[in-house]
This record gives structure tokens, C-alpha cells and sequence, in this order.
């Protein structure tokens, strides 16, 4: 019987495999990289300003066997090529911020950074899908050096608050494998619930900002009643190394 000219014989399937893992590899390490910028920006955000502003990070790389259904039902080319040009989530980064004003703070310090470069930006917060999803989505490329090479690798961020995350996590779970038509009513539900939950983030906002304006006030006369600005910096300092080091200091 003879072959069929598009089916790939054994060993083509192999030569594939192999540099598909080689090609996740990338993805891993680019993955790494963008979790280091966010540790760091997360530790020194704490450090400059007493607060953080990332409650959680959650990072995912797309098994090869979604990679090429997603290739597939996009009728994307089955080759190494068009799945790097064309698939830009394999590498997935979720930030889980406490406030909606840290979504934009955290993509602002993610942005600026030179080895950055941001391919796409989708802001659903300020334009809500129409079931009421809200997120900021970036899709951003940063270079891996290898032993021998340097790639440029798409890592997809996803920024939202808890209240955010929350929704989309419970839409996700309520929506899964469920592919037929969802009753109009279940919909309305959801996207009220949606608009619940962005009246909730604009509230705690709203507490948070107050919050700081209080303890600004509180800082200005603990300064004052500390005599001079060195000795308000020694106190704070004293506090942060406490936090940092606990009874080992
Ligand atoms: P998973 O398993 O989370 O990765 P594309 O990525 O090309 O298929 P598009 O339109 O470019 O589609 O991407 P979009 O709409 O920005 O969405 C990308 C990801 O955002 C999705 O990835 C989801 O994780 C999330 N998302 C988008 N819309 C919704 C929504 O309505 N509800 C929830 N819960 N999540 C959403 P995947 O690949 O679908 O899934």
C-alpha cells in the first residue's frame, strides 16, 4: 500500500517530538524568567512602599497535546514555526492582585522594563467581555539565552484582582465541558454576578485608598513625635529588618 503524501511516517514524528520538548523548553525558562521579575518586583514593592500589592501568582505551560488541538481548531500549520508565531499563551502567567489599581501598577513596572517587549494588551477591566469577564491581558516576549542561542519567548500574562479571579475561576468550573447553548437566564446571572463583583473591587478600593490616607496622617505625627526625619527612618527601618529577620536579628 502506498503511503499517503500527507500522512508523516515514524520517524518525521519522532524528528517532531524531539523538537517540540526542545521548544517547551523556552517556554519553561521564559515562564521563569517573567516569575523572577514578579518575585522581585513583589519583595521591593514591600520594601519601598510597606505593602504588596500581588496576593498570588500561579504560572502554567500548555501541554504539547493542547498545543496542537489549539493549533488544529485554529487550522494553524502543524509545524514548530507556526505554532511559536501563532500560539502565544504556551507560556501563561496569572498575577492575583488585591486591588484593581495594583493590576495597573504591576503592568506598569512589568512594562517598563527593557528586556520587555509587549506584543498585545487587552484590557477587559475597562471593557468587560459581554458575560462579564474582566481582566488585563498581555502578551509579552522576553529573551532566553541558551547555550548557544538567544529566543524571543511570548509569555501570556493574565492580571485581575481576588474578586476577579474568583468569577472567572467559578465561570471556568461552572461553563466546563458544557458545549451546548447556556439558557439566557444562567447567563444574565452570571453577568450580574460579574457586576456584583466589580462594585465589590470599587469599594474595597475605595476602603484601601482611605486606609492610606490615615496611616500617611499616623506616619506624619509619628515623624513628628520622633524628633527628627533620621530617627522616623531609623524606627521604620528597624521595623522592616523585624519583619525580615523575626527574632534572629
Ligand atoms: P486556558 O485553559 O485558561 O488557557 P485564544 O487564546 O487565541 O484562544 P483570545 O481571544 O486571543 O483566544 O484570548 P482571550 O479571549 O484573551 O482569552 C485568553 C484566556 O483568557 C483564556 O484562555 C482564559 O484563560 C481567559 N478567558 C478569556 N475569556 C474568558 C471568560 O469569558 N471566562 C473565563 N473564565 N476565562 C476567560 P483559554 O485558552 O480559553 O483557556
Amino acid at each position: 500500500m502506498e503511503n499517503n503524501p500527507r500522512t508523516p511516517d515514524l520517524e518525521q514524528l519522532k524528528a517532531f517530538r524531539d523538537s517540540l520538548a526542545r521548544f517547551m523548553m523556552y517556554y519553561k525558562f521564559g515562564m521563569q524568567e517573567v516569575s523572577t521579575k514578579i518575585d522581585i518586583l513583589k519583595q521591593e514593592f514591600q520594601y519601598v512602599h510597606s505593602y504588596n500589592p500581588i496576593e498570588h501568582v500561579k504560572s502554567r505551560l500548555k501541554s504539547p497535546q493542547s498545543i496542537l488541538e489549539k493549533a488544529q481548531r485554529k487550522d494553524y500549520d502543524l509545524t514548530i514555526d507556526s505554532i511559536r508565531e501563532n500560539i502565544r499563551d504556551i507560556a501563561g502567567i496569572r498575577i492575583v492582585c488585591s486591588f484593581t489599581s495594583d493590576i495597573y501598577r504591576v503592568a506598569g513596572m512589568l512594562m517598563q522594563q527593557k528586556d520587555i517587549t509587549v506584543v498585545d494588551y487587552e484590557d477587559y477591566i475597562e471593557k468587560p467581555k459581554p458575560n462579564g469577564y474582566q481582566s488585563l491581558h498581555l502578551i509579552i516576549q522576553v529573551p532566553v539565552f541558551m547555550s548557544d542561542r538567544m529566543e524571543k519567548v511570548f509569555v501570556e500574562l493574565q492580571i485581575r484582582t481576588i474578586a476577579m479571579d474568583f468569577w472567572a475561576s467559578l465561570e471556568h468550573k461552572i461553563y466546563y465541558k458544557y458545549d451546548k447553548a447556556v439558557p439566557q437566564k444562567l447567563r444574565d446571572d452570571l453577568k450580574e454576578a460579574a457586576d456584583t463583583i466589580s462594585a465589590l473591587d470599587k469599594k474595597m478600593e475605595k476602603i484601601h485608598k482611605e486606609m492610606q490616607e490615615l496611616r500617611m496622617t499616623n506616619d506624619r505625627e509619628s515623624m513628628q513625635s520622633n524628633g527628627s526625619p533620621e530617627k522616623h527612618m531609623q524606627h521604620l527601618s528597624i521595623n522592616y529588618l523585624s519583619m525580615l529577620f523575626g527574632d534572629n536579628l
